[in-house]
């Protein structure tokens, strides 16, 4: 089954669950947040960036610079976890910019992205950007180099978000905004010791075998297979490999987080080994980034 309904409305967040209509109180038992309990509206409707990555440390020290950069009053330091009833999430809000921790690998993120979601639909919000930040394994790139991605695919090279439901394979798509994904390359242009591109990101379902490692407690391939095979993934264009970005392109699609107006971005950027490049298109058009080695920002290009 292949679902390629994409909603555009009028920048609206979009659930597609007709039961929830029917419900007295929605929880999102992982976000530590509700319907009944939280007023979601005056909390996250005026939210206009949600920025997810793997790490609830790195998303917190993310918050912080984000505090910095927007002129926000006092030093940001004492910023408050959101979710701090939950230990799951972590999430961070700096004036429009949600900055929140999906874990690692398609399960954790999509948990974190429905309830997102929901609480973007609850809360009003309109013209929402979302952007996935991460780390990931380069294939054939320079270390430390930024993938912007143009498309995210499966273990098998395919643009596809595959999920059991009721005991049938859903298949959905994982589209994703080209005119951004030129923006972004457009923007690294004036950064010349930064090495960034355009390729497809790979998304696998397990960090060991999953992505042709020899290291993990099991291996059930050689070293030449295990090159093969990254040898054809690289032919098939993919240039670097993490665990979410399949399952964050489907969701956000099928929820109309890109709007008709094309202002939303899902597009993935992700770099190995030490760099964790975060752009953000924010109102005084600045973007940043952030070094996991020295645990410090030591980077910053200027976005369109
Ligand atoms: C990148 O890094 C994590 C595994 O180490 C995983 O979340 C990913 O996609």
């Amino acid at each position: 089954m292949t679902e390629t309904t994409r909603y555009s409305g009028g920048g609206f967040v979009h659930i597609k669950n007709p039961h929830l209509e029917a419900m007295d109180e929605d929880v999102l038992y992982h976000l530590d947040l509700g319907t009944r309990t939280h007023d979601l509206p005056a909390m996250f409707g005026d939210v206009k960036f949600v920025c997810v990555g793997g790490s609830p440390n790195r998303m917190k020290a993310f918050a912080r610079f984000m505090h910095k950069e927007l002129g926000l009053e006092g030093d940001g330091e004492d910023l408050a976890d959101i979710c701090a009833g939950t230990d799951r999430y972590a999430m961070y809000r700096v004036g429009p910019v949600l900055s929140i921790s999906h874990g690692m690998g398609i399960p954790s993120v999509s948990i974190m992205l429905h309830e997102l979601i929901k609480l973007l639909h609850h809360a009003k919000c309109r013209d929402v950007t979302i952007i996935r930040i991460g780390t990931s394994g380069g294939l054939g790139v320079q270390a430390g180099s930024v993938v912007i991605t143009d498309r995210a695919v499966d273990a098998c090279f395919q643009p596809r978000f595959e999920q059991v439901v009721l005991g049938d394979v859903v298949v959905r798509g994982t589209d994703l905004d080209g005119g951004l994904v030129e923006e972004l390359l457009a923007c690294s242009e004036a950064i010349p010791d930064f090495p960034t591109l355009v390729g497809h990101t790979m998304c696998t379902y397990d960090f060991y075998e999953g992505q042709g490692r020899l290291d993990g407690a099991l291996c059930s391939f050689s070293n030449e297979k295990k090159l093969e095979y990254l040898k054809r993934a690289h032919d098939a264009g993919v240039r670097n490999i993490e665990m979410e970005s399949t399952a964050f392109a489907a969701l956000c699609g099928l929820c109309g987080l890109r709007d008709a107006r094309r202002k939303s971005w899902d597009t993935e950027i992700t770099t190995y080994p030490d760099v964790l490049q975060i752009s953000s298109k924010l109102k005084n058009s600045q973007s940043m980034a952030w070094c996991n080695r020295c645990n410090r920002l030591c980077h910053r290009l200027i976005i369109l």
